[in-house]
Order: C-alpha cells, then sequence, then structure tokens
C-alpha cells in the first residue's frame, strides 16, 4: 500500500504540532507505521491523501452515525453559510437544537451548549460543586471524560493507550478531589460512599464505557449508582458524550432505564461539527450564570454552523426511529463470530475486539489485552481497507451508511487475521 503523502505529510506536521496530531491517539502511537492523513469522506469510506480506500469504524470517533457527509446535514449547512457563521449573540437555532435534545433526552430539562465533550463535562462537574456545596467527585478507571484537570485521573482513551501513569501539569491538589473506583463495581461505589459520602459532589460515569474499548455496565449497576447518589445527596452525571444519540434516541439513559441528574452530550448532536451540551434537572441548570452563581461562558458556544448541523441530523433521527434497530443489526453481523483469542464486546453500534480470551468488565480487564496483536489485527485491517481505531482502548462504531456487503467484508478480514494470528 502506498503511503508516500501521508509520510511526507506526517514528516512535516511533527515539525509543527507536537507529534504530528491534533488529538494524540491519531498519531499511531500504539499501533505503530504512519498515520493516515485523509482527504476526503463519503458514507462509509474515507480516502487518504495516496488514494487508498477505506471502509471506516471510527466515524470520527462517533459523531458520523449518518456516515461521511450525509446529504440532510450537508444541505443544511450549505444553507446556514449564507446567513453568517457566528454572531456571538442567541439565535432561534439554538432554541430549536435545545428543544430537540430536551424532547428526545429523557431526564434532560435544560440546556446549555458548549464546544467540546470536555467543556461539557468540565462544566458539569462545577455546577455539580456549585449546587452540593461538595468537592469530590467520583469517577471510574479507563473512563474518560475529556481533557478536564480533575478527571484525567486513571483515565481511558489516550491517557491509557499512551499508558501514561495520569498527567503531568495537574496540580496534585486538584486530582486529591477525584476518587477513581473500579468500572462495574458496586461494591467499590459503596465503600467510598460510606467513607466519604457526604463530600461527594457527584459520581460521574460512562454508561457505556467507550473510552477503554467497549464495556457495557453490568446488570444493576447505573441502578445501584443512582441509588447510592440519592442516599447521600450526589448527583450522578452519565457522560453520553460517545452514547448520546448513538445506543438509541434517549441514549444510553433510555435503554437502561436509569435516569442522571445531569448529563453531558457531544459527538452526534454536532453532525460532525464541534458541539457538546451539558443538561439536567432544572432545578440544577438553573444554578449556571446569568440566573445562578456557577460561571461558565463561551464567545463560540451554540455557534450557527455546529447548531444546523446537528438540528439536521436530530431531526433525520427523529423521523427514522427504525435506523437504532438497523444499526444494531448491522454491528452485531460484524461482531457476532466466535473468534479464538478474541472477546468482542458490543453495545448497539459500538463495539471493541479485545485480543484476550477472558470476559472484559472494567479497565483491569481490558488492560489484559495483548495490544501488540492488536496493532497486528489493526495493520492487517488496514491492508484489507479496513481502518479500525488504532487503539485496543478505544470504541469502534457503525454508522448507517454501513452496508452488510462492506460489514460481511470486514467480519470475513477479522476472521481470516485470527485464524492465523
Ligand atoms: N479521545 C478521542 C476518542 N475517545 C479521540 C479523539 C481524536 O483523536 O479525534
Amino acid at each position: 500500500m502506498k503511503v508516500s503523502q501521508s509520510e511526507a505529510l506526517f514528516a512535516r506536521a511533527q515539525q509543527y504540532i507536537p507529534g504530528g496530531v491534533n488529538s494524540p491517539v491519531r498519531a499511531f502511537r500504539a499501533v505503530g507505521g504512519t498515520p493516515r492523513f485523509i482527504a476526503r469522506g463519503d458514507g462509509s469510506h474515507i480516502v487518504d491523501v495516496d488514494g487508498n480506500d477505506y471502509i471506516d469504524f471510527v466515524c470520527s470517533w462517533g459523531p458520523l452515525l449518518l456516515g461521511h457527509r450525509p446529504k440532510p446535514v450537508i444541505d443544511a449547512l450549505q444553507n446556514a453559510l449564507e446567513v453568517g457563521t457566528s454572531f456571538g449573540a442567541p439565535t432561534g437555532r439554538e432554541v430549536e437544537l435545545a428543544e430537540l435534545i430536551i424532547d428526545a433526552v429523557p431526564s434532560i430539562e435544560m440546556v446549555r451548549l458548549v464546544n467540546s465533550g470536555t467543556e461539557a463535562c468540565m462544566s458539569a462537574i462545577r455546577l455539580a460543586r456549585g449546587f452540593t456545596g461538595r468537592e469530590l467527585t467520583v469517577k471510574f478507571e479507563g473512563c474518560y471524560h475529556g481533557h478536564v484537570d480533575s478527571l484525567l485521573v486513571k483515565a481511558g482513551s489516550g491517557v491509557a493507550t499512551l499508558s501514561l501513569p495520569d498527567t503531568a501539569g495537574v496540580p496534585r491538589a486538584f486530582s486529591e478531589t477525584t476518587l477513581a473506583l473500579p468500572f462495574n463495581d458496586l461494591d467499590a461505589v459503596e465503600t467510598a460512599f460510606r467513607k466519604e459520602g457526604d463530600r461527594v459532589a457527584a459520581v460521574i460515569v460512562e454508561p457505556v464505557a467507550g473510552n477503554m474499548g467497549c464495556i457495557p455496565p453490568r446488570p444493576g449497576f447505573l441502578q445501584g449508582l443512582r441509588e447510592i447518589t440519592t442516599q447521600y445527596g450526589s448527583l450522578l452525571i452519565f457522560d453520553e458524550v460517545m452514547t448520546g444519540f448513538r445506543l438509541s434516541r434517549g441514549g444510553a439513559q433510555a435503554l437502561y432505564g436509569v435516569m442522571p441528574d445531569l448529563t453531558t452530550l457531544g459527538k452526534i448532536i454536532g453532525g460532525g461539527l464541534p458541539i457538546a451540551v451539558y443538561g439536567g434537572r432544572k432545578d440544577i441548570m438553573s444554578k449556571i450564570a446569568p440566573t445562578g452563581p456557577v460561571y461558565q461562558a463561551g464567545t463560540l458556544s451554540g455557534n450557527p454552523l455546529a447548531v444546523t448541523a446537528g438540528i439536521a441530523m436530530l431531526t433525520y433521527l427523529e423521523s427514522h426511529p427504525e435506523i437504532y434497530g438497523e444499526l444494531d443489526q448491522l454491528t452485531a453481523q460484524l461482531t457476532s463470530r466466535n473468534l479464538p483469542g478474541v472477546t468482542v464486546n458490543r453495545v448497539g453500534s459500538m463495539f471493541t475486539f479485545f485480543m484476550q480470551d477472558g470476559c472484559v468488565c472494567n479497565y483491569e480487564s481490558a488492560k489484559r489485552s495483548d495490544t501488540a496483536k492488536f496493532g497486528k489485527l489493526f495493520h492487517s485491517l488496514l491492508e484489507h481497507g479496513i481502518y479500525l481505531p488504532p487503539s485496543q482502548f478505544e470504541a469502534g462504531f457503525v454508522s448507517a451508511a454501513h452496508t452488510p456487503t462492506e460489514i460481511a467484508a470486514a467480519a470475513e478480514a477479522i476472521a481470516e487475521f485470527c485464524a492465523s494470528a
């Protein structure tokens, strides 16, 4: 496979951008080789600058539920360009997007629009502290809530991919406000709350973890978190940046029937443009300035282009509820084979092939995977024109643009690799 154009761009990029990338996992450090520089995307495919065509199972790390350049989103964006790209003043479209989100996500009564998942989680934690008057946060090992100072403790995603212990640059006083517990372990949560429950402002969790690979919650885990936080007067925050509008229109909370106090969303709600929200109970959200004392702001918050793309995406999903059943079937087709030496986790259209036999239910078990073998799988698939996330500790995504034929080809390539590995 010819990759000379990607190699040349990567060499140039490394002179001017740390590691040659604007987000660490993209650098292929965990799998080796040259990151592909992407020239264009269409439907389920991306094409790199050397002209290599791939079936894309990264889907921009989740936002592209309808694939690349879906017509409803592109048409809406073209119209939006005619009227302006940023005003720094309210627009009717922000209200429309807020209404679409509140209509779909059961626990959300009010939202604030921001620009990224990191910003949404950072703001939700600040709000939880402001609302409860407490300082501690409980998070789970291997979960990732963006690069928020206090939440990088035992984080997944790039921190796990690069095997960083945590991160430099975070004052100890910030890390000390975080208790990191094993995912799916309610006993650990109960023990921590017995000791420190009256100091805990919030528990933040990815209801389906996607940043240590895809790991579903054990039956009763989310319900247990709901009960414990209620008992101790702490808030429950679902980080649905990945799962929101992906696992169902109402996200993981609708799928599992557990209602958090606050929710963070991103990715799909921007239709591929940068936007995120935090939202939840009205009495809590009303504590945000200008109605309350918790400050948070942003020049590009509610950006007209991002909001327009989000409205187009969410309107499409509202009128096509069948999409979730179809995605579930397609992804099952990809993940249902028995593969020697591999544990496959899947929830809806999120999946991970873990290179190990054991059950993967938390960060400890995810880390037992053979990451070198994952690197080989990754490159073998790349050679077959199939693009997986370049890390064992990330989820893959299927979009509505993927066809059963493409899924069958990918499933076959994965099975071939596993049979010969
Ligand atoms: N942390 C992101 C996925 N979990 C990676 C984002 C990116 O590299 O674009």
